[in-house]
């Protein structure tokens, strides 16, 4: 038997969430901890995700933490929203100015974690064998990182290269002179196509789902914008923790109906100019109202038809067939200016569903599309994909998978019943993926830095989720969720509806941050009401 290493607290995962939280138990409350990161270096989800044209789309001035002064006064960023390299700079940086890395492993996979109750601890095995034994652990693994490619029949003889966009190779991969198939028009595959369009002998985009999207409007940021910034951290972080969506904006007070149809259209147009997620803030009703977001449904629906000049392709783009925003909202870099270049063809699903795929490319019912390689930008398994791959296994030996059988039921996304002391960052059923994830992320492991905080200075062993409280819970998100035009959609994969056989369960808090964050607070401050303190 190899010997276990002991420790207070064992966080897993290396990116935004788990290097804070390291920060926090080790530095604020004096634990010893250490983080396992399956990769070789930290960046979590910016680590994986470097395919062409990847880019953070929350505003770099608000992507970040707000925890230290310091940090925020040493680091400036370039452009409006980071590209990977940059994030992962950043992220470098804070590793080394809170001295994080000696207490990360890197290249280390956790493959099981179970809970023992006679000593009230967990014990994690990793791939090559090594066991920790932690009083606390953390999941801090992200909401998107288990990459999902579709089972479609043909894949594994296909004579050419494969690559998923959010487990792209470090060395890149060269598309000069290749013909490449994308399969996806998500976040992800909006923002790669005009990229690989621009190296490629020729891209082909196969479309299930026509998306919205609104140009990004990236650019370098100014001198002047980034003295606003050198001199507002406080107001900009208030700002963020004060929004439903954690952005660096406010969203608009006025409803739809109380403009006129030309001041509503000029309110449009001025926020596509702007570009950015801002345009879903331009009126409060948006994604409360499906009559609103008709307006803004129809606006972008007529950009898409005047940008695309081959009117068969314009009708498949904005032939879409849910609320704006209802999906995760994609921003973009001339994606539909994308499909005017003779290189760019778009393939319907819808009308033309792909048969499989051969030794030779893709095959949909009306013909055959020759392809030296086929970029998956399909998306994930999210939320709960990330923690079930974890192989967690809690009172009684009783699986998380088995404990999320019809779908995953959380207090406040933070904990599990049956998983005593198991925390999880930005799990499903808190708002993580609705908002700027930096900062659900800080509000989030700084709960967790004070509930065991309080366990500790309470001297209490053993913090769980009363079953009542995380049922009540799971009805106050699926409530939230239908008060939105979220709901409509309900082959979004906020419901899992992009994975066959998960359960359809609207999975993220969709209350807003900020009710979400006095939520917490009131939870603590009534000495963690919901939670069986033992
Ligand atoms: P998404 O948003 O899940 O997009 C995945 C895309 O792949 C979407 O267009 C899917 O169509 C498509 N897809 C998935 N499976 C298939 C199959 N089998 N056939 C055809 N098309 C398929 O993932 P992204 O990576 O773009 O974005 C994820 C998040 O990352 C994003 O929200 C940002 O937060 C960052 P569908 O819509 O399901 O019909």
């Amino acid at each position: 038997m190899v010997s276990a290493t002991r420790l207070d607290a064992l966080v897993i995962g290396a990116g935004f969430s788990g290097l804070y939280q390291l920060h926090c138990l080790r530095d604020r409350l004096g634990l010893t901890v250490k983080v396992l990161e399956a990769a070789p270096e930290l960046g979590g989800t910016w680590y994986w995700n470097r395919y062409p044209g990847a880019r953070c789309d929350s505003e770099s001035h608000s992507y970040c933490y707000f925890f230290s002064r310091e940090l925020l006064e040493e680091w400036e960023w370039s452009e409006r929203y980071p590209g990977p390299p940059e994030i992962l700079r950043y992220l470098n940086h804070v590793a080394d100015r809170f001295d994080l890395r000696r207490d990360i492993r890197f290249g280390t996979r956790v493959v099981a974690a179970r809970y023992d109750e006679a000593a009230n601890r967990w014990s994690v095995e990793t791939e090559s064998g090594e066991r920790y034994l932690a009083t606390y652990l953390v999941a801090a693994v992200g909401c998107l990182s288990a990459a999902s490619i579709p089972d479609i029949p043909g894949l594994e003889d296909f004579a050419g290269r494969w690559v998923h966009t959010g487990e792209w190779p470090r060395e890149g991969v060269d598309f000069r002179g290749k013909r490449v198939g994308q399969i996806g028009t998500g976040s992800t595959g909006i923002q790669a196509a005009p990229v690989i369009a621009q190296s490629a002998a020729h891209l082909t985009v196969f479309q299930r789902t026509a998306q919205y999207s609104v140009p990004a409007r990236n650019q370098p940021l100014s001198e002047a914008f980034r003295r606003y910034v050198r001199s507002h951290h406080e107001e900009i972080r208030e700002v963020c923790r004060s929004t439903p969506n954690g952005h660096p904006f406010r969203i608009a007070e006025r409803k739809v109906s109380d403009v006129t149809a030309a001041e509503r259209e000029a309110i449009y147009e001025a926020a596509w100019e702007k570009g950015g997620l801002q345009f879903r803030a331009t009126f409060r009703d948006l994604v409360l109202d499906k009559a609103a977001n008709d307006t803004a449904a129809e606006f972008i629906k007529a950009k898409i038809r005047e940008i695309v000049r081959d009117p068969e392709t314009a009708r498949a783009l904005a032939d879409i067939d849910h609320p704006y925003a209802a999906k995760r909202p994609p921003i973009d870099t001339d994606y539909f200016e994308t499909f005017n270049r003779d290189n760019v063809a778009l393939v319907d699903l819808r009308a033309d569903p792909v048969e499989r795929i051969t030794p030779s490319g893709i095959r949909t019912r009306s013909r055959e599309h020759p392809l030296d390689i086929i970029v998956f930008a399909t998306g994930f398994d999210a939320m709960t994909g990330p923690l079930l791959r974890l192989g967690i296994r809690g009172r009684g030996g009783l699986a998380l998978a088995e404990a999320w059988r019809a779908g995953p039921s959380t207090y406040l996304g933070l904990q599990v019943p049956g998983f005593p002391n198991l925390f999880t960052v930005t799990g499903p059923g808190s708002p993580s993926v609705l908002t700027n994830m930096p900062i659900a992320i800080e509000q989030h492991v700084e709960w967790i830095t004070g509930c065991i905080g309080y366990m500790r200075r309470n001297g209490v062993a053993c913090c769980e989720a009363e079953p009542a409280a995380a049922a009540g819970w799971d009805e106050q998100v699926n409530e939230a969720a239908n008060k939105t035009v979220l709901a409509l959609a309900r082959h979004s994969w906020y419901f899992g509806a992009n994975i066959p056989g998960k359960p359809r369960v609207f999975m993220p808090y969709a209350g807003g941050l900020a009710r979400y964050r006095a939520i917490c607070d009131d939870v603590a401050a009534r000495g963690y009401a919901g939670f069986v303190m033992a």
